[in-house]
């Protein structure tokens, strides 16, 4: 197979010179409002600042229902003034099955154009095929070294793949965050075997904690990689360093043309990215570990700051961008994947074990609305079905396992 050297994304700039080992995290100040608010940013007009709105969510945590098929959990009952495309306006997800394939904190999964689905093993870097509800090992991932937050993480599918078979792969090595491809082959027995990954982009920081990880392919065919700070706060500022950013890259791992820095980096200023999808006009949301206050779902734009380390949430400051919704305790959140279908988003919670969806109204985002909480405990990913549902990936290492829905509507 051919192989290429692993480019770097900093390589059309000087790159600062960076410490090697990172600075601890330290709690951002406390600009947690009182409990169980919620803010909806509404940009009122192109290019004004943005207007926060205090919406009040009543029985959104801590409210365990037994429902299983979804029925809201929280109830959105905000002022509501100045939205405008109001609240609960989310479609109610419903359960239509489980699928226990005895899976090992499963991270990520990509249905293939035949309907299989892979799905990755953060700890065990093994890739499994699942089809007609039974999970298969294709095999294990080479040079992946996994260690608390890190380890195999992302997938993504090639926009090309019935003709090119590249499954991208985004893992913690040895000394590094980075992104592979390999090429997925059927052999004659219909099973699913792959060469060698080569390596397409090197550098990204690693830590035990905040390694971001979630990879897609965008509608300009350009690959979308979210990163975390590595616990180097430094690093997010900084639009010469891989860490706390959104990545753009071509499918070979080189930086996106057009990219705002003249590098592979996107935007800057987050934390940890795990979530990345976008709405039916093409524009990009992400979702956001906060510290331990403000988890966030954020719209991005090319070259926009989103405030890690210096603010968190929406605290209209200049020179930084708002989240479009805040959940103050990240006790309630801690977002991780999100899918984006209709009008609506979806985000799955770990420590907030739950389903949030957001209706989403142009760069508005209503009140985010919470589904199955603590029913099926901490949820990784979320990921659109061939027939228009999802599945949802279990994070509880119980062993874990797949939440059917069904379409929304
Ligand atoms: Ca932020």
């Amino acid at each position: 197979m051919s192989r290429r050297k692993p480019t770097s994304g900093l390589s059309r700039r000087p790159t600062r010179k960076l410490p090697v080992s990172g600075l601890p995290v330290a709690p951002a100040p406390d600009r947690r409002q009182a409990p169980f608010l919620a803010f909806a940013s509404i940009k009122q007009t192109a290019g004004a600042f943005t207007v926060c709105l205090a919406l009040l969510l009543s029985g959104c945590t801590g409210d365990v229902s037994d429902a299983p098929t979804g029925r809201v959990t929280g109830t959105v009952t905000g002022t509501g003034t100045g939205t405008a495309s109001g609240t609960g306006n989310a479609t109610p997800p419903k359960v239509v099955g489980r699928l226990d394939l005895q899976l090992d904190i499963p991270w990520a999964a990509v249905f293939l154009p035949n309907g299989t689905a892979i799905i990755s093993e953060r700890d065990s870097a093994l890739l499994k095929a699942v089809h007609d509800g039974r999970a298969t090992t294709i095999g294990q991932v080479p040079g992946v070294a996994p260690g608390g937050e890190g380890g195999l993480l992302g997938l993504a599918l090639s926009p090309g793949f019935e003709a090119d078979n590249y499954l991208y792969l985004y893992f913690t090595a040895a000394e590094d965050n980075r992104i592979a491809r390999l090429k997925l082959t059927e052999q004659p027995d219909g099973s699913l075997d792959f060469a060698d990954p080569e390596v397409v982009f090197t550098g990204i920081p690693k830590a035990s904690t905040h390694n971001g990880g979630r990879i897609r392919f965008g509608p300009d065919g350009f690959l979308y990689v979210g990163t975390g700070d590595s616990q180097r706060r430094e690093q997010p500022q900084d639009p010469n360093a891989l860490g706390g950013k959104i990545l753009r890259l071509t499918p070979e791992g080189d930086p996106a043309p057009g990219n705002p820095f003249g590098n592979a980096v996107y935007s800057l200023g987050h934390r940890n990215v795990q979530g990345l999808a976008w709405d039916s006009a093409g524009r990009l949301w992400a979702s956001e570990f906060g510290p331990d206050v403000n988890d966030e779902l954020n719209l991005i734009d090319a070259g926009a700051n989103y405030g890690w380390p210096a603010v968190t949430g929406a605290p209209h400051r200049d020179g930084f961008r708002d989240a479009k919704v805040v959940w103050p305790s990240t006790a309630d959140s801690s977002p991780s994947g999100l899918e984006i279908v209709g009008s609506t988003a979806y985000l799955g919670a770990l420590r907030g074990q739950r389903l949030w969806t957001v209706a989403l109204s142009g760069e508005e985002a209503s009140a985010p609305v919470a589904y199955f909480t603590s029913e099926y405990g901490r949820i990784r990913d979320v990921i659109k079905t061939p027939d228009g549902g999802f599945w949802l990936l279990t994070n509880n290492k119980n062993p874990d396992f797949v939440l059917v829905l069904g379409p929304p509507g």
